[in-house]
């Protein structure tokens, strides 16, 4: 088989961009390791920025979200009961975020590519690169005891952070930087009305915990826990108690709660791999970096990386010119440090810190103090939880 893209990975980054691709005439062929119903039942990320919004209305793809989604016109963060609206509307001029699961958009981005008679060749094993320094690059597959070639013009590395592009780039090219949090995050999903019509992000003594959701009937709720963390000994029951002790007095008195119908538990780490590119190989969203959740930035991170790839892709085949693949690498990772600043300092600002003990809580406590009373914080906080500009 011969394509002009091959994208190895068949989550929003990959979808994404072979549905871009598809609409400006440029062919791709997308390769999944997992099945369909596989993918399509991870519950990942709930907030997307402007910017992703935008781009899936421009992609065909934004129909339902506008329908179903619910705009956010701000947040609360609550800091030892002490509770502060974010006014992300009034403090930006006007912008707002988009409260849609990533499990919705990844649904949409399937229905559009097959309506399209896109190809995602799901069940894609042993995926591997070839030739990626020269203007013939290939991959090899396995599907079904089977083994294909797919013949290509550039390969794009969507496939997250376990997945085989990010490591066909030879090691002394790479440089890695890494920061891996004292602590994770137990998520639950439950078909109970949120406790909040906005998100509430609390830190508490007994650590951090998100309050966010995915509809007027479907609610998801992070807590803080140990990395060492078993699911086995979190039953329900232990999950509200635990969220209820870490939330604001009358949020905990209104918390409705119910039987989860998901449960999982995620690390937090923050993750950057450079440079982006390598040959004709281009990585895109996790596959080159990971942010701690805390910002809501990772799958907006991966719209960002699309879009900046997918224009390049457009006008290498549009006017023949390489001048913006070549910059992909540098233009794409100014975006990714900002937003692995914010995660970060997010992350720091709210969780519980085991060596914090002392200084580190008070400096906390002081930052916390000048955010809720200068409106110059908020507004910087404000700017990037919608999203910096592409
Ligand atoms: P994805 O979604 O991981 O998709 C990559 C796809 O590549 C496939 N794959 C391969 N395919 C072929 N051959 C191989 N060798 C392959 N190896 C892997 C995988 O099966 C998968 O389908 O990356 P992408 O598209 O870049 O999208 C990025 C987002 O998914 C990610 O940034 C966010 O979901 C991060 N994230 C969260 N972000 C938030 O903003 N809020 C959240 O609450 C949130 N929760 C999460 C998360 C990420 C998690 N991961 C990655 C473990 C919770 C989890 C558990
Ligand atoms: C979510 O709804 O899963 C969610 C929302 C905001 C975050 C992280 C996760 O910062």
């Amino acid at each position: 088989m011969r394509t002009q893209v091959a994208i190895i990975g068949g989550g929003p980054s990959g979808l994404l961009l072979s549905q871009i691709l598809h609409l400006k005439g440029i062919s791709s062929v997308v390769l999944e390791r997992k099945s369909r119903a596989y993918v399509l039942g991870r519950i990942r990320a709930g907030v997307l920025e402007q910017g992703l919004v935008d781009m899936l209305h421009a992609a065909d793809v934004g129909t339902r979200m506008e329908a179903e989604g619910h705009r956010h016109d701000g947040f609360d963060i609550a800091f030892q009961g002490q509770r502060h609206r974010i006014d992300l509307k009034g403090l930006t001029g006007g912008k707002s975020v988009m409260v849609y699961g990533q499990t919705e958009v990844t649904r949409d981005l399937y229905d559009a590519r097959d309506a399209m008679d896109g190809i995602v060749i799901d069940e894609a094993e042993n995926v591997s690169l070839h030739e990626l320094k020269s203007d013939q690059p290939y991959v090899t597959y396995e599907k079904g005891g089977e083994k294909f070639r797919l013949d290509c013009e550039f390969v794009a590395g969507c496939d997250g952070f376990h997945g085989v592009s990010r490591s066909s780039i030879p090691a002394d090219i790479l440089k890695e930087y890494e920061r891996v949090y004292p602590f994770g995050w137990l998520g639950v999903l439950s078909e109970t009305p949120p406790v909040s019509d906005e998100l509430i992000y609390n830190h508490s003594d007994k650590g951090f915990a998100l309050c966010s959701m995915r509809s007027d009937h479907l609610s998801r709720y992070y807590v803080q826990c140990a990395l060492d963390e078993d699911l086995k000994d979190w039953s329900d029951d232990r999950f509200w108690e635990e969220l209820r002790s870490r939330l604001p007095t009358d949020a905990a008195q209104s918390l409705i709660t119910g039987p989860s119908i998901e449960k999982s538990i995620a690390p937090l780490r923050s993750f950057v791999s450079e440079p982006l590119s390598y040959g004709r190989l281009f990585l895109a969203g996790d596959a080159a970096h990971i942010v701690p959740p805390t910002g809501a930035k990772g799958l907006n991170l991966a719209a960002s990386d699309v879009h900046y790839l997918s224009e390049a892709l457009i006008e290498y085949y549009g006017v023949g010119r390489d001048t913006k693949l070549k910059g992909y690498s540098d233009l794409a990772l100014k975006r990714i440090w900002k937003a692995m600043r914010f995660s970060w300092w997010m992350t720091s600002l709210l969780h519980k810190f085991p060596e914090n003990e002392g200084f580190g809580d008070r400096i906390q406590q002081t930052e916390i103090d000048y955010l809720f009373s200068s409106k110059a914080a908020q507004t910087a906080l404000a700017e990037n939880y919608v999203g910096l500009p592409y």
